[in-house]
């Protein structure tokens, strides 16, 4: 197999392509980062040269340019089996699927109203019912995880595909203030601890 490259935005801004890093990381595959800055005049233009999708982050190995957050934590998942990136329990398995593909997919008042940035203190807007709503349904996804996993540190025991689609979620209720209920806090620490989160701030913070 050839070697990988990740073509990502800023550490700062780009919550999609934190995701695919973390796994690619977590999973302690090597690979080789492509960095464009995101909303500059030749943004657009630099990632077509790679893919026509536009958007970041792109995968690229022996060819194939696999554009999406998701499809490339799939990809890693077949390529890198012994890195368990899905649980092994098919129900638990379904479940974190279904849970990333929510994510993926979803949850678009709160992330217009509680934009993705690693700055701390933000004041949050006047929350909508519906960004409020979904706040909740973030933390249901969590419990539901937690306690079919009986995890005490990851959604499902170990860092997962799912645990990298959530992380930029974590980052913007830190970022605003959105309090973590008590019983889910030992989550939130040890996703915040994880040490390619850890590395992941300090790339942007040096991005500064
Ligand atoms: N569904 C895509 C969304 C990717 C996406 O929107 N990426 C943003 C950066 S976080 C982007 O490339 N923006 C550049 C642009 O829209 O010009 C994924 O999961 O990868």
């Amino acid at each position: 197999m050839s070697a990988i490259k990740l073509l990502i935005g800023d550490y700062q801004k780009s919550s999609w392509s934190l995701r695919a890093w973390l796994v690619l990381v977590s999973a302690d595959v090597p690979f080789e980062v492509i960095q464009i800055q995101l909303e500059q005049p030749q943004t657009r233009e630099r990632i077509l040269a790679y893919s026509a999708s536009g958007k970041l982050p792109v995968l690229l190995q022996e060819g194939l340019a696999i554009n999406d957050s998701l499809a490339i934590c799939e990809y890693l998942a077949e390529q890198y089996p012994e890195a368990r990136l899905w649980p092994e329990d098919v129900g638990l398995r379904a479940l974190a699927r279904a849970a990333s593909a929510e994510m993926h997919a979803g949850f678009i008042q709160l992330r217009t109203q509680l934009p993705f940035g690693l700055s701390r203190g933000e004041l949050a807007p006047q929350l909508s019912a519906e960004t409020e709503e979904q706040i909740q349904r973030v933390f249901s996804i969590w419990r539901q995880l937690l306690a079919r996993s009986r995890s005490v540190a990851f959604l499902c025991g170990s860092f997962g595909v799912v645990d990298a689609m959530f992380t930029p979620l974590l980052l913007r209720f830190l970022r605003y203030g959105i309090a973590i209920p008590e019983d889910l806090k030992p989550y939130a620490d040890t996703l915040l601890l994880h040490p390619p989160v850890l590395q992941w701030l300090k790339l942007a913070e040096q991005e500064i």
